[in-house]
């Protein structure tokens, strides 16, 4: 088997990035999103700025205000954390259909045999944070290595806007000066059976038997059996979750024009077949997205016999049933146009639900 070699990325303190990023008064400052600090609910996550003074994801928003008084405590905008998602997901799509988004911040890329880009998975490492700083005005963080594992805890390595390469030569002695709680899988009451074990490091944990790690840690003590010898031969998992192709339009004035309703959906129709067809995708439903000028919205579906992405097919189906809409009593401020139900055998490799770039 040929050596694999697997990027894993992971945004900067994603969503308060955005949030620095869409309000810039918030450089530079300590953000917690999360919320009003005088309500129960939790910090998100928090700027670097804020994690100097201990705050932290999942912490409740009172104590990070006894913690950082002066912190600007923001609710967040999910929909700018989902496009920024979708954005960098489209980047890893261009180098390799085998992606694994492991959140929305987050994914393993397998660049054994990538797209596009230099031989070198390094560059295209490189090459990736580029491009998402280019495009989302964001950082984020890379690690290089040869599995999953070693990916994974490498891209946290230089954090923030920093990249980790770790080659098969280096591995033995990063992994024994490892701490465990680094481990994957290694939670707060592991970790505590561990100390009790007298287990601190990589090396620790290299002194005991995979039947004794088994012994104290059942199937997970098998796995760090393994990963301690830098062996993790789980392979990238394209998101098997991903189920649509789709392209929407909102517009500056809301049209009441039929014809020109038609036009749109032509265009949407283009670019959902374009899209589809460079990731050989065919799909089986085709849905029509309305929303009205009174913001009431509406979704129709059609099923198709064959799966298909033609545009001819997809356009066809969406004009039918926007005749059946309320197109020709109410005006539109939006149009969308997606197709769904992927034929499996032509998916070897499902890729997000993509928006279409303009
Ligand atoms: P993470 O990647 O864990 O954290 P982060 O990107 O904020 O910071 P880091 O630089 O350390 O990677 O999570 C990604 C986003 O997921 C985070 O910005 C907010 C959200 N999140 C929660 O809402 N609750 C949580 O408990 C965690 C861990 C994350
Ligand atoms: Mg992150």
């Amino acid at each position: 088997m040929t050596q694999r070699k697997i990027i894993h990325v992971d945004m900067d303190a994603f969503f308060a990035q955005v949030e620095q990023r869409d309000h810039p008064e918030l450089r530079g400052k300590p953000v917690i999103v999360g919320g009003d600090p005088r309500s129960r609910g939790v910090v998100s996550t928090c700027s670097y700025e804020a994690r100097k003074f201990g705050v932290h994801s999942a912490m409740p928003t009172s104590h990070a205000y006894r913690l950082c008084p002066q912190g600007i405590f923001v609710r967040g905008n999910f929909e700018a954390y989902r496009e920024a998602s979708q954005q960098i997901r489209e980047i890893f799509y261009s180098y390799s259909p085998l992606v694994e988004p492991l959140s929305l911040d987050e994914a393993y890329i397998d660049v054994t045999d990538p797209l596009q880009g230099p031989p070198s998975a390094t560059f295209i490492a490189e090459e990736i944070r580029a491009k998402i700083f280019q495009k989302t005005n964001l950082t984020c963080s890379a690690g290089v290595s040869y599995n999953k594992f070693l990916a994974k805890i490498a891209s946290d390595i230089n954090k923030p806007n920093g990249l980790t390469v770790i080659t098969p030569d280096k591995a033995q002695e990063f992994l024994k000066a490892l701490p465990v709680k680094k481990f994957f899988g290694v939670g707060k009451v592991t970790q505590k059976k561990m100390e009790s074990l007298r287990i601190f490091t990589g090396a620790d944990l290299l002194k005991y038997s995979k039947e004794q790690l088994y012994f104290h840690f059942g199937k997970s003590g098998e796995a760090f059996y393994h990963y301690v010898r830098g062996e993790d031969n789980r392979p990238v998992e394209p998101n098997r979750e991903r189920k649509s192709i789709g392209k929407e339009r909102t517009f500056p004035k809301d049209i009441s024009d039929v014809n020109e309703m038609l036009d749109i959906l032509k265009y949407l129709s283009d670019k959902v077949s374009e899209y589809a067809e460079k990731y050989s995708i065919k799909g089986y439903t085709i849905t029509l997205k309305v929303k009205y000028s009174d913001f009431k919205q509406i979704t129709r579906s059609q099923t198709v016999e064959q799966p298909t992405n033609s545009t001819n097919v997809l356009y066809e189906t969406v004009a039918e049933l926007l005749q059946k809409s309320e197109v020709y009593t109410k005006s539109v401020r939006l149009l969308g146009v997606s197709l769904h139900n992927f034929d499996s055998k032509d998916t070897k490799n499902e890729p997000i639900q993509l928006t279409i770039p303009f």
